[in-house]
């Protein structure tokens, strides 16, 4: 992390890198339960903004309720804890880490009484799946691990034990050779990446997967909008994976890897392997929304 000489906020106050630890009994590193978020930042000409922060609270709020984590802070007060980070870190563009745990206190997964914490860190972070991925697209392969559905997770909490499959399918798909991961639900419809949402578009249609299995990310919900406006056709259904592999174009969505096109799928060409037309089109807007230039759609910044 090239960051170390700066701050991380930690249960309420700023403090610096080096001194933001955790107890090795904390709770949550032996049992998993915590619950995050992943926001950037981005440099527009009047500033910092933070891309749809509001939604990306609400999501935090949710995801701690459904676990029944009560935040010792309060939407308002981490609002401005996230601004205070930013400005006290001078980051200009980046990313933001939100973290809701169970410290240290009482082993055995019954541990009601320990203090449940918060941490918020930040830092530069240039493209998820690489400069290259964002103009050319990434190939991937369908993983041999299952999104866990619905009836064996909260796949609308952004919980820290979900990213255990995440972490096995990017990391075979790598090992493989391939850039990133797509998993597919119970059933075997096309879920999601290991931290994407996914969009196909077939004759000009865009199809997405609906939440029924899969996080619902605030990126697929800004691609969705952005559609709509532009008069793009937006279907939310269930589609398999030959119907991936013989699409028109594919994309990644999410707030690290932005739009990212997929031009590969288990060696299948995606129209002619490179960043589509529509992809483009969205990639460009999505782009231009993010970095203040779109008037359109500037309720979703936020000015820090
Ligand atoms: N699905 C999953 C499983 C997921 O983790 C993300 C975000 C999304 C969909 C897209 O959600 P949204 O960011 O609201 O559009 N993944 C975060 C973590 C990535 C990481 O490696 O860490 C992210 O993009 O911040």
């Amino acid at each position: 992390m090239e960051h170390k000489n700066k701050k991380i906020w930690m249960d309420g106050s700023l403090i610096d890198y080096d001194q933001a630890k955790v107890h090795i009994l904390t709770h949550s590193l032996h049992y998993g339960l915590g619950v995050f978020e992943g926001i950037r930042c981005y440099k527009t000409s009047q500033g910092t903004s933070i891309f749809r922060l509001e939604e990306h609270l609400d999501r935090f709020f949710h995801s701690a309720a459904i676990v029944y984590l009560s935040s010792p802070f309060s939407k308002e007060a981490l609002r401005e804890a996230i601004k205070e980070t930013i400005r006290e870190n001078q980051l200009e563009a980046g990313y933001i880490r939100p973290i809701m745990f169970i410290g240290d206190g009482a082993m055995g997964i019954y541990a009601k009484g320990n203090p449940v914490r918060v941490a918020i860190a930040v830092w530069p972070w240039g493209s998820y799946l690489g400069e290259e991925g964002l103009e050319k697209g990434v190939r991937i392969r369908i993983s041999s691990y299952i999104r866990q559905s619905a009836g064996i997770s909260l796949h609308l909490a952004k919980l820290t034990g979900n990213y255990i499959i995440s972490q096995l399918a990017k990391r075979e798909a790598v090992q493989d050779g391939y850039d990133e991961a797509l998993l597919l639900d119970q059933e075997g419809f096309v879920a999601e990446g290991p931290g994407e949402n996914i969009f196909m578009v077939r004759d000009g249609v865009l199809y997405t997967p609906p939440t029924d299995n899969i996080l619902e990310g605030i990126t697929r919900d800004s691609i969705i909008k952005i559609a709509e406006r532009e008069n793009i056709q937006v279907v939310v259904r269930r589609f398999t994976r030959d119907e991936l592999y013989i699409a028109d174009e594919a994309f990644f969505c999410g707030t690290a890897a932005e739009v990212t096109p997929i031009r590969e799928v288990d060696g299948h060409i995606i129209d002619s392997g490179r960043r589509g037309e529509v992809t483009h089109r969205l990639q460009q807007i999505y782009f231009d929304v993010v970095h203040g230039r779109n008037p359109a759609f500037s309720s979703w910044l936020t000015y820090v």
